[in-house]
């Protein structure tokens, strides 16, 4: 059974999307991230070293797999049991693209949306994200055959970059771009993102 540590309003509601794509039984776990008191659930504490969510305990036949961190519980996730569905297989050259999108939201999305939030000066060539206009034009670049990052495949990255893409909008950093809208408006037409929002906002009450 995969628990999911959770908090409402947060990156957690990725994973819940990801985890209704994929139609696997889990529960969820509370951590209200805000109170430490609630942090020190053991659990917890094995599965996300920096105390942040999402992170996940997945109870095998193997034994306990812990994983924190969107990205690597997404693929985490995919390989395990979405294997050449939501994951493309080891052997596949889609295999590339793949990786590289699923990173792009830890790796180039977040530092760079964080770049705009702060104002902050950066030089393309040296900070390892580019910078916010080149993240922008580089994920548009990657959307224009569509409709997903793997062309007509849906895939795991696009849980990754579709929430990240949303969570643009949300903050008021997402630019007048009719692609990323639209590639938007595609995710949250997903039954799946769908229904996970809709979980996010029940158990926030
Ligand atoms: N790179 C991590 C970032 C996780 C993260 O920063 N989570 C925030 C909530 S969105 C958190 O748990 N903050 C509480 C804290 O750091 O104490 C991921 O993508 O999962």
């Amino acid at each position: 059974m995969i628990t999911l540590f959770w908090c409402p309003q947060t990156r957690a509601s990725r994973i819940l999307w990801l985890l209704e794509e994929m139609n696997e039984p889990f529960e969820v776990r509370i951590i209200d991230i805000r109170d430490p008191e609630k942090k020190k659930d053991p659990d917890f504490m094995a599965a996300s070293p920096m105390g942040k969510v999402p992170a996940i305990m997945d109870s095998t036949p193997d034994g306990i797999v812990y994983v924190a961190d969107s990205a690597a519980i997404a693929l985490y996730l995919a390989d395990r049991y979405q294997f050449n569905s939501l994951a493309p297989a080891i052997g596949d050259p889609a295999r590339g693209q793949y990786l590289y999108w699923t990173i792009y939201t830890p790796g180039v999305i977040e530092p760079a949306m964080m770049e705009k939030f702060t104002g902050m000066e950066v030089s393309r060539a040296s900070s390892g994200w580019g910078n916010f206009d080149t993240m922008i034009e580089v994920l548009e670049a990657g959307l224009a055959d569509g409709p997903w990052l793997m062309g007509e495949r849906f895939s795991t990255a696009d849980v990754l970059v579709g929430s990240s893409v949303n969570f643009m909008k949300m903050f008021g950093v997402l630019p007048d771009s009719p692609v990323l809208e639209n590639y938007l408006e595609r995710c949250l037409a997903r039954p799946a993102y769908q229904k996970a929002l809709v979980r996010d906002a029940e158990l926030s009450d």
